[in-house]
C-alpha cells in the first residue's frame, strides 16, 4: 500500500466556493434596487445573503427587509461610521467579519452581495473584500458621467448604467452613454438596466452566473481598479497629506 502522503504534498485547498460580489456607485444610483433585483431572481437557485454599509443607519438593510427579497437573518447592515469607502477599501474589517458571520451561519452559501454606502465616483472595493464588483451609475445623474472615467467606471467587473427607462425624461442617449462607457472601459462589460425590463435583469443576472461559474473554477481573478482619488476627510486629518476634505 503506498503511504498516506505528507500534507506538503497534499492537493491545494479547493477555492472557496462563495462569490463575494460588490456593488458600488454614487449616492442614489439603484444599488439598493439592483440588489433587491438580483435577488429576486436569483435566490430561487443559489443561496444568497446581502451586507449593507450606510454611514449612520441601516435604512439599507431595512429597504431590502421589507422587499422580502431574502429571509431577514440573510440581510446584514454594517454602519460604517465614516466615509463609505473607508470601510470598504481601508478598513474593511467590519465588513468581512459581517460577510464571514453570514457565510458561517448559512453555510454554504452561493453569493454574498456587499453595497456600499453611495459615494462618489472613485470609491470601489478592496480585492481583499469582494471577487468582483458591480459600478452603477444611472442615467439621471447625466449622460457624459460615463466619459469621466475614473478606477469603477473604468475598471470594475461591469458598469451598470441604471434607470435605463428614465433616460427620455431626462434628455439622455442611452446608447450613447454606453458606447461612451465601453470606450473608456477598454471591451469590459457595460449593461444598461432598468427594473421593470425583464430583457435587461436577465442580462445582468446572467453576468452574475458567469462570475460565480468563473469563480467556482478558479479563473475569475479578482481584480483591484484601483484607489481613491488623493482627498481627504476634513481639517483633522492633515496626516493623509490630502488636499480637501468631502465635508461630512
Ligand atoms: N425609474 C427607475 N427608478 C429606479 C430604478 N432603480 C432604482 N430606482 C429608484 O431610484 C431611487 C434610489 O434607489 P436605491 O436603490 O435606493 O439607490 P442606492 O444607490 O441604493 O442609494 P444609496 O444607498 O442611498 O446610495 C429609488 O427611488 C428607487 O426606487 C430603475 O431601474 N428605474
Ligand atoms: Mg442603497
Amino acid at each position: 500500500m503506498p503511504d498516506t502522503p505528507a500534507p506538503e504534498n497534499a492537493a491545494p485547498a479547493a477555492p472557496r466556493r462563495t462569490l463575494r460580489l460588490g456593488v458600488a456607485g454614487p449616492v442614489g444610483t439603484g444599488k439598493s434596487s439592483l440588489i433587491a433585483t438580483l435577488c429576486r431572481e436569483l435566490s430561487a437557485d443559489l443561496a444568497m445573503a446581502v451586507v449593507t454599509n450606510d454611514i449612520y443607519t441601516d435604512e439599507d438593510a431595512r429597504f431590502l427587509r421589507s422587499a422580502g427579497v431574502l429571509d431577514a437573518d440573510r440581510i446584514r447592515a454594517v454602519e460604517t461610521g465614516a466615509c463609505p469607502h473607508t470601510a470598504i477599501r481601508d478598513d474593511i474589517t467590519a465588513n468581512l467579519d459581517a460577510v464571514e458571520d453570514l457565510e458561517a451561519e448559512f453555510a454554504p452559501l452561493d453569493i454574498v452581495l456587499v453595497e456600499s454606502g453611495g459615494d462618489n465616483l472613485t470609491a470601489t472595493f478592496s480585492p481583499s473584500l469582494i471577487d468582483a464588483q458591480i459600478f452603477c451609475l444611472d442615467v439621471a445623474g447625466g449622460g457624459d458621467v460615463a466619459r469621466k472615467g475614473g478606477p469603477g467606471i473604468g475598471r470594475a467587473d461591469v458598469l451598470v448604467v441604471n434607470k435605463a427607462d428614465l433616460a427620455p425624461y431626462v434628455g439622455v442617449d442611452v446608447g450613447q452613454m454606453v458606447a461612451d462607457a465601453e470606450k473608456a472601459r477598454d471591451g469590459r462589460p457595460v449593461l444598461a438596466v432598468a427594473r421593470d425590463d425583464a430583457a435587461s435583469v436577465a442580462r445582468l443576472s446572467d453576468w452574475v452566473r458567469d462570475v460565480l461559474d468563473e469563480h467556482r473554477a478558479g479563473t475569475h481573478v479578482p481584480q483591484d481598479p484601483g484607489p481613491m482619488a488623493p482627498h481627504g476627510h476634513g481639517p483633522g486629518d492633515a496626516g493623509h497629506g490630502h488636499g480637501h476634505g468631502h465635508g461630512h
